[in-house]
């Protein structure tokens, strides 16, 4: 049987992470995979989590199974979080997955079941998990224009165009906020204006947001999600909590059918525990219970706040920084998009061929699309970097 298997593609990010390891230069400089470094470079436990998993173990009696759809206090929490007080809690079906890529793969799985001839449009760029996804299901992928490369901002209206060619009944996949892989982001009136063509299209919206609070605020990168839900008669939700709680490996992550319609809630949430079971039966629990134990008491969740506060504005000061440099070294403003772009990731722009100048000239590793981690670098890198860039022509 083995042998009828072909190889498959890696993933190049991914691959990116082992190159780098190899590298023996001690000034290697590491802007790939998608993970919030520190000034040290290092990815600590966030502190409430720590202290949260400290409680844990004292309290925790049982590692028995937990719900198909897992805790519903986790869903309850991350609701808050999410939506505030803009929907009503009955509207949201919900359930823990594997990380927000469980997430998204299990909405793509629930789209699938819906609907055949549902197509998905997905912005190009986007995050590559996101497209290989939908091969692997078969799902026709459409992919609609987001990035203008000139201005290194959103092309919005190459994105209204594309979008102007969906179905009724075909997907919006729209990422809640800090776009990956390019860090430009639609502004309110861009939401509304999309929610707009999908109201008067018959679209429906799945949002991807697995950057909360690392763009402009936990609220602020949540107001485009919130119009959506609030307005839309459906919506998919997918929700990733690696990043802005720091529980990468514990897989922590949320998918939510939002339906205005209450009496869906009964089959959507049906739905969404058949779907767990066809896939793993119970989700992780560990991290699910720390993000909710964070959320739920007052100075856990004031110190998680903070320490989201202080990462947001550690990668904001670090733009205005490579920004400021790179500005003093070309004599232009060109890069300033840096300072514009929001969450972990920037497209600089950079050809595949300058890309590749730098990994072997400077050690700097980035993602072949010119996409870095801007919290891969700090004070000292930064003007390597962009000494590098500009070397290398870009
Ligand atoms: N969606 C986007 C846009 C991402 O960048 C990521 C990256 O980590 C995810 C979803 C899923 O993250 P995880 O599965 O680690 O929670
Ligand atoms: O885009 C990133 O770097 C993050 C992390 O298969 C990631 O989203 C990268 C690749 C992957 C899963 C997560």
């Amino acid at each position: 049987m083995f042998e009828l298997l072909k190889e498959q593609p890696a993933d190049k990010i991914l691959m990116l992470m082992q190159a780098y390891r190899e590298d023996p230069r001690e000034q290697k400089v590491d802007l790939g995979v998608g993970v919030y470094k520190n000034a040290d470079g290092k990815t600590p436990i966030m502190r409430a989590i720590k202290t949260a998993e400290k409680q844990l173990w004292e309290i925790e009696e049982t590692k028995s199974y937990t719900g198909l759809a897992g805790d519903v206090g986790f869903a309850d929490a991350m609701f808050g979080l999410l939506y505030g007080d803009t929907i009503k809690r009955e509207t949201v079906a919900a359930a823990a997955t594997p990380g927000g890529t469980g997430a998204v793969r299990q909405g793509f799985d629930m789209i699938r079941m819906a609907n055949r001839e549902a197509r998905v449009f997905v912005s190009d760029p986007s995050w590559p998990n996101h497209i290989t996804m939908l091969k692997h299901l078969g799902i026709e992928m459409v992919p609609y224009r987001y990035f203008d490369s000139e201005t290194r901002s959103v092309d919005f209206e190459g994105m209204m165009a594309d979008l102007g060619t969906a179905k009724p009944g075909d997907v919006v996949l729209l990422h809640g906020c800090c776009h990956n892989p390019t860090g430009a982001n639609l502004t309110l009136d861009q939401w509304q204006a999309v929610i707009d063509l999908m109201t008067r299209n018959g679209l429906v919206p799945m949002v991807d947001i697995a950057y909360q609070g690392f763009g402009d605020g936990l609220e602020e990168d949540a107001a485009g999600l919130r119009m959506v839900v609030s307005q839309m008669p459906e919506a998919l939700v997918a929700a990733s909590c690696s990043k802005n709680f720091g529980v990468y490996r514990e897989r922590t992550g949320l998918l939510m059918a939002v339906a205005q319609d209450p009496a869906r809630l009964k089959v959507n949430q049906g739905m969404l525990n058949h779907l767990n079971r066809q896939n793993f039966s119970f989700p992780p629990d560990h991290g699910a219970r720390l993000v909710t134990m964070v959320l739920n008491d007052a100075a856990l969740r004031a110190d998680w706040e903070e320490e989201v506060r202080e990462i947001r504005e550690g990668v904001l000061a670090l733009r205005v920084q490579l920004a400021d440099e790179l500005r003093r070294l070309t004599n232009s403003d060109r890069f300033d998009f840096v300072k514009q772009h929001r969450g972990m990731f920037s497209r600089l722009g950079a050809t595949p061929e300058q890309v590749e100048k730098m990994r072997v000239d400077n050690g700097i590793y980035m993602v072949g699309d010119s996409r870095i981690n801007v919290a891969g670098l700090n004070a000292r890198t930064v003007p390597v970097l962009a000494k590098a860039l500009v070397d290398a022509g870009a």
